[in-house]
């Protein structure tokens, strides 16, 4: 098995940060506890998400839903990650897998599998993904046998994975998406983050938008929110940490907030802590980030995020997870077709649920049926990604 939820045999830690870190860890879950931002998703008596949910996470920036994914539908994911972490390339830009097979993702265009030196900060204070990592995170010192390299995250995953793709068509977690963005949400872009112990990357503060900072429109759900699904679950040592409310700040000056701060770890922060099966909400636009995970808890995070179409629809926007080009509707139309083929997967697999409607796809749910012979068209689908 490559996935494992725990490694007791790692003993790596934050070196001369530690007890600092160790304060901060427990004081930051101290605070999250107390923003009431937490629980299963819940409806109202009409069938609307319940108002007290939305309200949570519109004065937060985030949610943890609890119990979303149960036990079998999280082997389901666990069984699928397992096999393209097998078939993943053995190495930085291999075209083969570890038993020399050819690897995944070798044929697509799209940049799939993500790489950095172990516990390193990939973005911070470079001009990667248009620098919105301004600031360096502390790169504690992995141990002398870890990889020169470590894979940390997948881009296009449903592409890969049949239980990804049915966990992009939960209803509940389409509800959400609905309640937040309106009926006729789009995507955004999908991908799994695993944050293996004693090597899991950082990723530095930052804000996921790129556009519309200056748009007089601008308000606190523009940029739209990432699902933050958890396979085995997360700690304040391995987990995403969202500094509450700075969704609504507009552009934040991150180097200036680390700067005060005197190092990376932000007094105000709060980790999103999530046992297995719970799926997180995270708004792009609040300043979040995840430390490199010392702890000997693995992280798998299934993330999925999804958009206002009045937020994409006609922008001409890109650079970070797809080419920059204009957001038109039939590209919207052709990329939220994933959204209409996961429903009918998922359907297929949970009949007792009843699927989302998706609006924009009324009635022509027949020319989206899933079966394995739909599988290769996905092939590159992320290309298409709606990356604002
Ligand atoms: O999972 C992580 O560590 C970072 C995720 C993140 O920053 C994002 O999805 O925008």
């Amino acid at each position: 098995m490559l996935l494992r939820a725990h490694h007791p045999e790692v003993t790596t830690d934050y070196g001369s940060e530690q007890a600092a870190m160790q304060a901060y860890l427990e004081q930051g879950a101290a605070r999250a506890r107390a923003l009431g931002n937490r629980g299963p998703i819940r409806y109202d008596a009409e069938g609307e998400v319940a108002a007290d949910i939305l309200e949570a996470y519109r004065r937060t920036g985030f949610y943890v839903f609890e119990g979303v994914i149960g036990a079998a539908e999280r082997a389901d994911l666990e069984r699928d990650l397992e096999a393209v972490l097998e078939r993943a390339p053995a190495a930085e830009g291999a075209t083969v897998d570890r038993d020399g097979r050819p690897a995944l993702g070798r044929d697509c265009t799209a940049p799939t599998f993500f790489w950095s030196r172990p516990l390193g900060d990939p973005f911070g204070g470079t001009d990667i993904a248009n620098g919105r990592h301004p600031a360096k995170m502390y790169e504690p010192r992995a141990a002398a046998d870890a990889p020169d390299k470590v894979m940390y995250l997948f881009l296009g995953s449903l592409q890969f994975s049949d239980a990804c793709l049915r966990l992009y068509g939960h209803p509940d977690l389409l509800a959400v998406a609905a309640a937040v963005n309106g009926p006729d949400f789009t995507p955004f872009n999908e991908g799994v983050w695993i944050k293996n112990p004693g090597q899991g990357a950082s990723v530095a503060w930052h804000q996921d938008g790129v556009t519309h900072w200056d748009s007089p429109e601008l308000d606190g759900g523009t940029h739209g929110f990432n699902f933050m699904a958890q396979l085995y679950g997360c700690t304040p040592a391995n987990g995403v940490w969202v500094v509450p409310g700075s969704h609504e700040w507009g552009k934040v000056d991150i180097k200036a907030l680390v700067a005060a701060a005197g190092s990376d770890r932000l007094p105000d922060a709060v980790p999103m802590v999530c046992a297995p099966g719970d799926v997180a909400i995270c708004n792009r636009q609040a300043v979040h980030g995840s430390f490199a995970n010392t702890s000997r808890d693995t992280r798998v995070t299934i993330n999925f995020g999804f958009h206002r179409r009045r937020s994409v629809l006609g922008v001409v926007a890109g650079g970070v997870h797809n080419a920059v080009a204009t957001y038109t509707a039939e590209r919207i139309h052709e990329r939220s077709r994933l959204i209409a083929y996961a429903i009918d997967a998922r359907r297929q697999r949970y009949p007792h649920e009843t699927p989302h409607a998706y609006a924009p796809f009324a009635g022509a749910e027949d020319a989206y049926r899933w079966s394995p012979a739909v599988r290769p068209t996905l092939r590159d689908y992320n290309l298409l990604d709606l990356s604002i």
